[in-house]
């Protein structure tokens, strides 16, 4: 027994692929990683064999389960979004709630777990009483209800949603102490239904000099965002559904613009009007804000293709490690670039100074996020858990340093450099800049 697992230690220890720990990411499908992980002895397994317990659940049957809309188990209230809902000296309803990425596994995000960005918190919207107007450098101006949108044909796809503000704290001087669902917990995935804008400007006809279109919300922040005419025409729609019900009230009720791959912002909620334009209309939100700010004094304005970029979710700060051993590294990865697939996540566990190619657990989809996994023996020495992704047009995410030459500390948007998660001695996790 004793030399059996010597040789499963020992073909473990063969598997190392990069520095301080990180294996093969085939491992976990090895029979004997299974052995090393399970932590039982086989005298213990037969023994719980012998006396399996009949629960009380097991022997009556119960009467629950019938709810009119299901929620989570109650051992999983503490899944849920947590952020400001009110930031000090902010107009009101101006503020966000993260997403629990610590939490969840898989790509797609539970609608009542979606990050929320509001600038004038929830519209109370009666469906029967919304209109879309389409507008402007038409041949026919109209406007649609959910009835009429609901007769033209109507695609669903799954895309990441981003917010252009995400992680926008590693741009400080100093890493914050935050975990993965503060710093990072706005971007999510759903399987977005709903009807194509070029199906619909087909309907309203477009003037030859059209080249932009300028999309207005019904909320009280006037959100409203220039687009140019060629994405509108590519692959934007008008979204009603979001994992197969209608969306919520958050999330744009009961209709948004959705633009895949592009920055949260311009995504507008509670969508009333889409006027079709020369030229972007240079609203408030995109002069004032999500504009990027560099480092020699210009501006990148109308950057809207949210790049590469991957996001270590478990390790993350809220969960610590249990003593040395063997660990699964997860996480997120996404492009909005090129056609949007991610071509290959690498992770290091010393920092950058080595990376291994991560397995990729979920589809790979355009313009969605792509689950990752990679095994690592931790020795209970500190450690420094990276990971980067590569895209379809090979861009590689890159570091803070490189990030912050080009942008300087006043960036604030589009942050997707390369996070660093440090394991202390006790398995605690921080947020470090290496
Ligand atoms: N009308 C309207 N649209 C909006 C916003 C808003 O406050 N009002 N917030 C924007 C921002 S900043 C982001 S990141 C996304 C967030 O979408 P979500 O709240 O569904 O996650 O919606 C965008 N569209
Ligand atoms: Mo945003």
């Amino acid at each position: 027994m004793a030399r059996k697992k010597h040789s499963i230690q020992q073909s473990l220890n063969d598997q190392d692929v990069a520095g301080n720990g990180l294996l093969h990411r085939r491992l976990f499908l090895q029979g004997g990683a299974a052995m090393a992980l399970s932590g039982y002895a086989a005298n213990d397994i037969t023994e719980a064999a012998e006396g399996l317990p009949v629960e009380p659940w097991m022997r009556f049957p119960t009467t629950e389960g019938f709810a009119p809309y299901g929620s989570p188990s109650r051992f999983e209230k503490h899944v849920v979004r947590t952020g400001m809902q009110q930031q000090a000296n902010a107009p009101p309803g101006l503020g966000s709630i993260r997403t629990p990425l610590h939490r969840l596994d898989g790509t797609i995000t539970p609608n009542g777990l979606h990050f929320v960005r509001l600038h004038s918190g929830v519209p109370d919207i009666d469906p029967d009483k919304h209109r879309l107007l389409i507008h402007g450098l038409v041949d026919r101006p109209l406007i649609f209800t959910l009835d009429t949108l609901a007769k033209y044909p109507m695609e669903s796809r799954i895309y990441f949603l981003e917010c252009g503000g995400n992680s926008q704290t590693l741009y400080l001087r100093k890493p914050i102490q935050a975990g993965v669902q503060r710093i990072h917990g706005q971007i999510c995935t759903s399987d977005w239904t709903g009807v194509r804008l070029s199906t619909l400007l087909d309907e309203t006809g477009v003037k030859p000099n059209a080249k932009w279109i300028v999309a207005e919300g019904a909320d009280a922040s006037g959100m409203a965002r220039s687009v140019p005419l060629s994405k509108i025409m590519d692959d934007a729609f008008i979204a009603l559904y979001q994992n197969g019900e209608r969306l919520r009230p958050e999330n744009g009720y009961p209709m948004r613009l959705f633009l895949p791959g592009y920055q949260g912002n311009a995504q507008v909620k509670y969508l009333r009007r889409i006027k079709v334009t020369e030229g972007p209309t240079h609203t408030r939100d995109e002069t004032s804000r999500y504009s990027i700010a560099r480092h020699d004094g210009t501006t990148l304005q109308f950057f809207l293709v949210m790049e590469a970029k991957s996001v270590i979710t478990q390790p993350a700060p809220e969960l610590k490690l249990q003593g040395p051993g063997y660990y699964k590294i997860s996480g997120l990865a996404w492009s909005g670039r090129g056609r949007g697939i991610v071509r290959k996540v690498e992770v290091s566990a010393d920092g950058g100074k080595s990376w291994a190619e991560a397995a990729i657990q979920s589809q790979i989809l355009p313009k969605a996020t792509v689950r990752f996994h990679m095994p690592w023996r931790w020795d209970g020495r500190p450690a420094i858990l990276q990971s980067r992704c590569t895209d379809d047009t090979g861009y590689v995410q890159w570091t803070r340093d490189a990030m912050i030459a080009e942008r300087g500390h006043t960036g604030n948007y589009h942050t997707n450099c390369i996070t660093s998660w440090a394991v202390n001695e006790k398995g605690e996790v921080s947020h470090v800049y290496a």
